[in-house]
């Protein structure tokens, strides 16, 4: 079946994924280093939207302010000859060894006003380059021991870290929006923020917290054994999901940031239902960009690079075309009703009742019939064959 990526899908790739050299904990990289601007054609190419980075993965770690200046002259201008977007950055705050124990949340104070002065850096580095968004992946915010870290300061820290990287984005104008990108683990053995969940919280106890919200990734839900589906419909519903990065894993292990889809396919249908077609009963729907964030795998060389970065964009169309037809089918929607999936929208009250409404209601209670209710079929199984026809186009 062909399927065309164009500019509307809002196909976004980060340039560490088709970047990543594949240089893993136990063997070295399987590719040459990828020139970013060569990245910029070849993603327009292919008909990507946009590109999203670290400050380090486009300006080396440690250069000097000439050396920036010119690799930024020449990314702008492969910007502007591609037409591509940059609507979201990030900060490289993993990598260096001073990192080591955290940046927001490193025990050492130094380091935590180091990497805020980093971070600050890149926040003018999106305003200048207009992104929208600004992920803040905390991967070595975290502990492998647990008497080694105070969790109760730890988030004391990271709020006030986050406080002032949010301050400093509204002083100067530049609208940016910040998102929390949860991980339970690795690199370190435990995270802070380690779920959606968590993540979701913990932006309500911040100065602006409508400023706040997160960017969740597959794969690193699923390493919780979480359902990302279910995740991302909590997350919308809280108006929370600011950004999102797609992948595939299977089940709990190691971060596997596979192809979008390339994991548990039935719940990425699920998941580009939700995002495309909004909640079955109505609902806002998420009109960020699709990013990806996988890394094609140490196998490849770089035609596999581009053959996966295809694969990511291929699978999202794939599925979406899989829901409209799902969504689309009599057969389906009647199965939606008899499953009463329709019916949870209605309220639980009827307009204007009070529990006291509720207590005189005798057929609430004393006159329901219990045993009719419970012996009454939902019909699930139906529904979900019926999904897996169309996601397997058998019907
Ligand atoms: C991010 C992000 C991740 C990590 C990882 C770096 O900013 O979204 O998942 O960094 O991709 O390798
Ligand atoms: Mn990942
Ligand atoms: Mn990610
Ligand atoms: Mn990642």
């Amino acid at each position: 079946m062909p399927v065309q990526p164009t500019r509307e899908d809002k196909f976004t790739f980060g340039l560490w994924t088709v970047g990543w050299q594949a240089r893993d904990a136990f063997g070295d990289a399987t590719r040459a280093e990828l020139d970013p601007i060569e990245a910029v054609h070849k993603l327009a190419e292919l008909g990507a939207y946009g590109l999203t980075f670290h400050d380090d993965d486009l300006i080396p770690f440690g250069s000097d302010a000439g050396t920036r200046d010119s690799i930024l002259a020449g990314f702008k201008k492969a910007l502007e000859e591609t037409g591509l977007v940059v609507p979201m950055v990030t900060t490289n705050t993993f990598t260096h060894p001073v990192f080591k124990d955290g940046a927001f949340t490193s025990n050492d104070r130094s380091v935590r006003r180091y990497a805020l002065r980093k971070i600050l850096r890149q926040v003018d580095l999106a305003a200048e380059l207009g992104a929208e968004t600004f992920v803040l992946w905390g991967g070595r915010e975290g502990a492998e021991y647990d008497v080694a870290k105070d969790i109760y300061a730890a988030l004391d820290r990271y709020r006030e870290g986050l406080n002032l990287v949010a301050q400093y984005s509204e002083d100067k104008g530049y609208g940016l929006r910040f998102a929390i990108e949860p991980k339970p683990n690795e690199p370190r053995g435990d995270i802070l923020l380690p779920t959606l969940g968590h993540a979701i919280a913990f932006t309500q106890e911040l100065e602006r917290p409508e400023l706040f919200g997160i960017n969740p990734e597959v794969g690193h839900e699923q390493m919780s054994n979480l359902n990302f589906f279910a995740g991302i419909a909590q997350a919308l519903w809280h108006k929370k999901l600011f950004h999102i990065d797609l992948n595939g894993q299977h089940s709990v292990k190691f971060d596997q940031d596979l192809v979008f889809g390339h994991g548990d396919l039935l719940n990425a249908f699920a998941l580009v239902d939700l995002l495309e077609n909004g909640p079955v009963g109505g609902g806002p729907k998420y009109d960020g960009p699709r990013h990806f964030d996988y890394k094609p795998s140490r196998t490849e060389d770089y035609e596999g690079v581009w053959e996966s970065a295809k694969a990511n964009m291929r699978m999202y169309l794939l599925l979406k075309e899989r829901a409209q037809a799902f969504r689309a089918d009599p057969v389906v929607q009647e199965a939606l009703r008899a499953s009463k999936v329709l019916e949870l929208e209605t309220p639980t009250l009827n307009p204007g009742e009070t529990y006291q409404d509720l207590l005189n209601d005798k057929s609430a209670f004393e006159e329901f019939d219990v045993d009719a209710a419970g012996a009454q079929g939902y019909g699930f199984v139906k529904l979900h064959q019926l999904a897996i026809d169309h996601v397997l186009r058998a019907n």
